[in-house]
């Protein structure tokens, strides 16, 4: 008589199931072995960034995991369904110790197929769905309104625009009366987040999670419209505090607009000590080495912080303010004030002038114009990120 193991599924997913090796009685009478076929069990638990599983084969059985009752294991391959497959290297695959992550937000299929060494396979599918926890910021290239609110005639600066209030400048189309800030003051804007005007902000913590509006604490604010995450500076004393400043510096030929600038204002002047105008939190106190050292900690969870271009530095003036030109709630500690540096809150862009290479652009918070000054100088910088 002839009696086989009970066929098994390509998923085995039932520790209950015995497995034997069993006798076949050949034609002749004599007892040959049946390969078995080997068992292949798969768990993918998500990390905490949402995108990393970890793979490990001990769903089945804790004990032993990927095996072959009658033989051993010699292949085994797993395909992690977005293109990407892992394939074992070693001859015996005694354990699963993986860990992938996927570019992008999906639902995946990871097969695993095993092989013994009788030829025999063994397959188990397994689908999850994977999402990053992290806030996410795809930079939408999306200009901000200026946040003015205001309408005015020839003479006076008026608080609404009420066309029985402007008369015949009423019909101008001025810029309270278009875009984001007009559809906020008339109730028809939705935010993510909140914000004055037409800012949509919200608060992020130190994990990179999103915060109420209400929070108290919180270290970095997304912007919802633009998708940029700007770094919130500190009182602190600490390396992100808001009166620390920085020359411009950067080696990078790529980007530099053929002048690194300079490492520390020592390099400038004499007089100014080493270290000092960043409060001895940084050797030198130049931009990258800010940006370098504040990745470093990893801000919000992330460590691709760099200083704003231009276009990027000019998407936070709230040109409806003044002293600083920014949406103080969610920007605490900005800096705004002429002082004896006349640095009347001058934050650092990335972007060099075209015509100068020894001059980069910056962004002043007292009104939230823009200008350009020789990297030598010390002013601010508030970092941004954007994801890739
Ligand atoms: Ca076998
Ligand atoms: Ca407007």
């Amino acid at each position: 008589m002839t009696h086989f193991s009970p066929l098994l599924p390509h998923a085995i997913l039932a520790s209950t199931l015995l497995l034997a090796a069993c006798h076949d009685k050949g034609d002749d009478g004599s007892a040959t072995l049946v390969n078995e076929k080997p068992i292949a069990a798969l768990i993918a638990t998500p990390a905490a960034d949402g995108l990393t599983i970890t793979i490990t084969d001990k769903a089945v059985d804790a004990a032993k995991g990927i095996y072959d009752p009658d033989g051993r294991i010699v292949k085994a391959e797993l395909d992690y369904g977005d293109g990407q497959k892992y394939t074992s290297t070693t001859v015996l695959v005694s354990d699963l110790n993986l860990t992938h992550t996927y570019a992008a937000d999906g639902t995946y299929t990871l097969t695993l197929t095993v092989w013994d060494d009788d030829g025999a396979t063994a397959t188990v599918s397994k689908t999850l769905t994977v999402k990053a926890t992290k806030v996410d910021n795809v930079a939408t290239g999306l200009l901000n309104d200026t946040g003015i609110t205001f309408c005015a005639n020839d003479t006076t600066l008026l608080a609404d625009c009420a066309p029985a209030t402007l008369g015949l400048w009423a019909t101008l189309t001025q810029d309270a009366q278009k875009g984001r800030d007009a559809l906020a003051a008339q109730g028809k804007l939705t935010k993510a987040g909140a914000g004055n005007a037409g800012f949509d902000y919200t608060k992020i913590g130190v994990y990179g999670e999103k915060l109420p509006a209400t929070a108290a604490v919180w270290n970095c604010v997304l912007d919802n419209h633009t998708g940029l995450l700007w770094e919130v500076k500190t009182a602190d004393g600490g390396l992100r505090d808001w009166r620390h400043s920085y020359t411009w510096y950067n080696p990078d030929a790529t980007v530099n607009g053929g002048n690194a600038g300079y490492q520390d204002a020592h390099d400038v002047k004499a007089t100014v000590a080493a270290g000092s105008t960043c409060g001895n939190t940084l050797g030198q106190c130049n931009t990258l080495a800010f940006a370098a050292k504040v990745n470093e900690a990893g801000l919000c969870g992330h460590k691709d912080w760099q200083v704003p271009d231009q276009e990027q530095l000019l998407s936070l003036p709230d040109y409806g303010r003044s002293q600083p030109a920014i949406d103080t709630a969610y920007f605490p500690n900005t800096a705004y004030s002429c002082d004896a540096g006349w640095r009347c809150g001058a934050y650092w862009s990335s972007s060099s002038v075209a015509a100068n290479g020894g001059s980069a652009w910056d962004v002043y918070f007292t009104g939230g114009g823009d200008y350009f000054n020789g990297k030598q100088y010390d002013y601010y910088v508030r970092l941004v990120r954007t994801r890739q």
